[in-house]
């Protein structure tokens, strides 16, 4: 038997109202003319009632626009199904506390912005001393040995490095997205570690603010962390991951969406 149907639309005002706020830019200078053409951008978009809610020139050719609209688009959000990475977190003693008893030593993760980009708070924000939002990065950790290359690391090299130490997890950082290079490049990160043997063998996550889990899975990693990650979510990914390949999960600890 289907599951119940859950309509959903936008909410605006009033709870389904579908009103939505949107902005883009066009490529034109600030004008009347070019309000009109965000109008008619949007109704060709579908949407309706469209309203400018602001327009600002932007670098002297272009024009910045903040719209309101309303979309006729109604979703079964019970139709919707999407890998997700859950599981009870631990916190930072009882996780330490979980590595010292099950392994006995210390995980052994590198992470590096690799490619061209060049955007290094994200990876630093998961892996340094001082970590992100009030939540300590894996280098605090007693339970971690955490190595972090940078920024525009060649992904042979992180490889390189990782397997030097006998990594149990490679975190790799993409932030820049313009023409899909995130893609790109993880491909290409892909293509090394599988060459190198890494894939169920050594851990391999991808970050950053246009990365969810299920593009991660798509391309050939074992996670994928958006925007807002916290160090200590990734920290008990690691540790989960690592206990079940070994048999060693504590009970009541449960994913969804994992690659069998
Ligand atoms: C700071 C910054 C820079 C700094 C970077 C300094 C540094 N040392 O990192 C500098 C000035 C160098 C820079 C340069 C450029 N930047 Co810049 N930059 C930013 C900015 C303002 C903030 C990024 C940031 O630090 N976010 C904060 C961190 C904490 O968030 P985060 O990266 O999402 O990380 C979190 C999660 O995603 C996740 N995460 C991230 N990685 C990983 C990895 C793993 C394994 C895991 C588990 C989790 C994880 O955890 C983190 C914590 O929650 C953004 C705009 C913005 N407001 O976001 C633009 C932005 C990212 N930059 C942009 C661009 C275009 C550039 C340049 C190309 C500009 C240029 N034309 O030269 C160059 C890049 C050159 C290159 N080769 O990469 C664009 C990218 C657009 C796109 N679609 O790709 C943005 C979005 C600005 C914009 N709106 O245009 N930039």
């Amino acid at each position: 038997m289907s599951a119940a149907k859950q309509p959903i639309r936008a909410y605006g005002d009033r709870r389904d109202d579908g009103v939505l706020q949107l902005s883009f830019t066009l490529p034109v200078p600030l004008s009347e003319k070019a309000k009109e053409a965000a109008q008619q951008y949007c109704k060709a978009l579908g949407l309706q009632d469209v309203k400018v809610a602001s327009a600002e020139a932007a670098a002297g050719q272009y024009t910045f626009f903040v719209v309101y609209a309303r979309s006729p688009v109604v979703l079964d959000y019970a139709a919707i199904d999407v890998p997700e990475v859950v599981f009870k977190k631990l916190g930072f003693d009882e996780l330490n506390q979980l590595i010292e008893a099950e392994l006995g030593r210390r995980v052994v993760v590198f992470g590096a912005c690799t490619g061209t980009d060049t955007h290094t708070v994200g990876i630093d924000a998961i892996l340094n001393m001082k970590g992100y939002a009030g939540d300590y990065g894996l280098e605090r950790y007693p339970g971690f040995e955490a190595y972090n290359l940078g920024s525009q690391v060649p992904n042979e090299e992180l490889i390189k490095k990782a397997v030097a130490k006998d990594a149990d997890a490679i975190l790799v950082s993409q932030v820049v997205t313009q023409r899909d290079v995130h893609k790109d490049n993880s491909r290409h990160f892909i293509d090394a570690a599988r060459a190198a043997g890494l894939p169920g063998k050594t851990l391999l996550l991808l970050g950053g603010p246009r990365v969810d889990h299920k593009l991660a899975l798509e391309l050939g990693f074992d996670a994928g962390f958006g925007p807002g990650t916290k160090p200590s979510q990734v920290a008990n990914f690691i540790i989960h991951a690592l206990l079940k390949r070994l048999g060693k999960e504590p009970a009541g600890m449960h994913y969804e969406g994992e690659p069998t």
